[in-house]
């Protein structure tokens, strides 16, 4: 009995009006070249020819997109090809809300420290018990910040990008959605932040326990706490994050502006007396890592973002030394080409993107040789992401999938953005909102990569919270597909997959299924950037 929805994949929130449609269609037997557009009552509101199929190596199957960009009616349809329809497609403004408010909730349920007022996820204050500071017989109470995903780490290095995103985002959104605080939940996490910082400017890494815990509501877990080891990474993403954020309290509190100026600047002051410190868990310590053997890019987004506040000219020499070092001493390695060692990034390990967008919306603050320098560096990024899009099956920007490459499309999205700002070309906003369409439904998996968003979203993904519940926390990016197979259960069962198919909806797959503040925040950024609020 065949599955009626199983070959047509639609973005499952739904479509702007004046934007580009594609859904996409995975080849069947006697799968015709034409598709129809079919409203609720079934009628043909619309028809049109299949394009090319692609075979990527990234799902290895033929795939067709239906383009129904020239429709531009409101309302819901299907897809309908060969007998085979798609889940509803909706076309409309407003219709990312709901999705967007849910997405920004994640970040409220996910308070540590204090009581979650929720009817189903709410609980009393959690992690307030002493932390050993490791290597030392100290201890202190560090309380605050987010829990970071699937786990109740706090982590520095996941805190400080997912606060540069959501801030990008309220600077897009802030004034279209005012239903959600952006400022207000952001300075929580910037509260606990301060707290992470040590007397002489270092940031300690994470606070966790010593161990992962089982499923349990936050509250019950109990264990004995630690405060990892100080990092550069964390101390640098740090002096970047304070003093970018700065500028968004000083109408509302001078104060809390200054604080978090002055803590940055401490941060730097630290970082420019002592040599590189790079983080790995020490043996009694198995939570998260968040290792980092290059801290270049980290230096580089800190000098940037206090440059920009301070215009102390020296940090902007030392920032482009850094990022001139880095490319001059590039080495490739013949084994794996595509890791060069400095490329603009928003991800977690390699921030520089978020110090090379900072100069760049500060022209007057560089000179012109290197205004162009920069913007040709976003360009240049911006073209081979187009070029893997449109050489893909989905349209996706993924070279390679790994874990948590749902949230790397939509860090790869706010590069195209970037360079849509700087350039106005409609190709670079068209594919960001192709990134946007993947993690909604068009995706071999043919799911909504959301939880409690779309028609068919993830329901098990690695929380602790939604498993202790045995139901799903909604608003939440699970992690997605990873060809690297790094848990039990993607082993067992996604062997032999092709990449975009190494995904499976189990609370056991951590790197397939995890949810993030990380992987949320750059989706936030792109739906705000997009202007799908509107
Ligand atoms: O960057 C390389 C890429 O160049 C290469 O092509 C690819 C395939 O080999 O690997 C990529 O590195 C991967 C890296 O994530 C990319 O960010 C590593 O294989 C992979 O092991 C690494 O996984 C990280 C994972 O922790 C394990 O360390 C995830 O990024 C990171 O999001 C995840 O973070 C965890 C925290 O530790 C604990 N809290 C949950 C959180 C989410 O799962
Ligand atoms: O739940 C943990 C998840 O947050 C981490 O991303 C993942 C990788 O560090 O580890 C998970 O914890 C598992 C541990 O690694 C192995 N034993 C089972 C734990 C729960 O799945
Ligand atoms: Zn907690």
């Amino acid at each position: 009995m065949k599955n009626k929805t199983e070959h047509i994949f639609v973005n499952q929130i739904g479509y702007a009006p004046a934007e580009k449609k594609l859904a996409f269609i995975s080849n069947f037997d006697g799968c015709p070249k034409e598709f129809n557009l079919c409203d609720s009552t079934g009628k043909v509101v619309y028809s049109g020819k299949l394009g090319d199929g692609i075979k990527d190596a990234l799902c290895e199957e033929e795939v067709f997109c239906a383009d129904f960009s020239d429709f531009s009616e409101e309302g819901s349809f299907t897809v309908c090809c060969g007998g085979f329809e798609s889940y509803p497609v909706k076309i409309g403004k407003n219709l990312y809300n709901d999705l967007y408010k849910s997405i920004l909730n994640y970040y409220t349920l996910s308070r540590c420290g204090e009581e979650v007022s929720d009817k189903k996820w709410g609980h009393p204050a959690c992690h307030t018990v002493e932390a050993d500071i490791y290597g030392t017989d100290l201890k202190t109470t560090i309380t605050g910040g987010w829990h970071d995903a699937g786990d109740y780490g706090r982590y520095v290095v996941a805190g400080t990008k997912t606060i540069m995103d959501l801030l990008m985002a309220y600077e897009n959104s802030g004034s279209v959605y005012s239903d959600f605080d952006i400022l207000d939940e952001v300075r929580f996490e910037l509260e606990w932040l301060l707290k992470m910082q040590r007397e002489d400017g270092a940031v300690y890494h994470k606070i966790s326990c010593y161990h992962f815990c089982g499923f349990v509501f936050p509250q019950f877990e109990t264990e004995k706490q630690v405060l990892a080891p100080v990092s550069t990474a964390a101390t640098a993403d740090f002096a970047g994050c304070l003093a970018f954020a700065s500028s968004f309290y000083e109408n509302q509190d001078k104060a809390f502006a200054d604080k978090l100026m002055a803590a940055a600047l401490k941060a730097q002051s630290y970082l420019d007396s002592n040599e590189d410190n790079f983080y790995s868990n020490p043996k009694e310590i198995t939570t998260g890592g968040y290792g980092d053997m290059n801290v270049s890019d980290e230096r580089y987004f800190a000098l940037c973002s206090i440059y920009v506040k301070t215009k102390d000219e020296a940090l902007l020499k030392r920032a482009i030394e850094i990022r001139l070092k880095a490319i001059r001493e590039e080495v490739i390695d013949p084994k794996a080409p595509w890791r060069r060692t400095w490329f603009e990034s928003y991800s977690w390990g390699n921030v520089s993107a978020y110090g090379t967008e900072i100069l760049l919306r500060n022209k007057e603050l560089l000179p012109s040789e290197l205004y162009e320098e920069l913007k040709g560096a976003i360009i240049t990024r911006a073209e081979k992401i187009v070029s893997v899009i449109n050489a893909a099956s989905y349209k996706t920007s993924h070279e390679r999938v790994f874990w948590g490459s749902n949230g790397m499309v939509c860090d790869e999205a706010h590069i195209l953005l970037l360079a849509y700002d700087l350039t106005g070309k409609k190709d670079y906003f068209d594919g960001a909102a192709r990134q946007l369409d993947y993690v909604l439904g068009c995706n071999p998996i043919n799911i909504c990569y959301v939880t409690g968003n779309g028609t068919n979203s993830v329901k098990n993904p690695h929380h602790r919270p939604s498993g202790a519940l045995k139901t799903v926390m909604p608003g939440m990016l699970s992690g997605g597909p990873s060809a690297g197979l790094q848990d039990e259960v993607a082993r067992n069962n996604l062997t032999g997959q092709p990449p975009l198919k190494c995904f499976i909806d189990h609370v056991g797959s951590y790197s397939t299924n995890e949810v993030a503040i990380y992987w949320n925040s750059p989706l936030v950024y792109v739906i705000a950037k997009l202007g799908y609020l509107k």
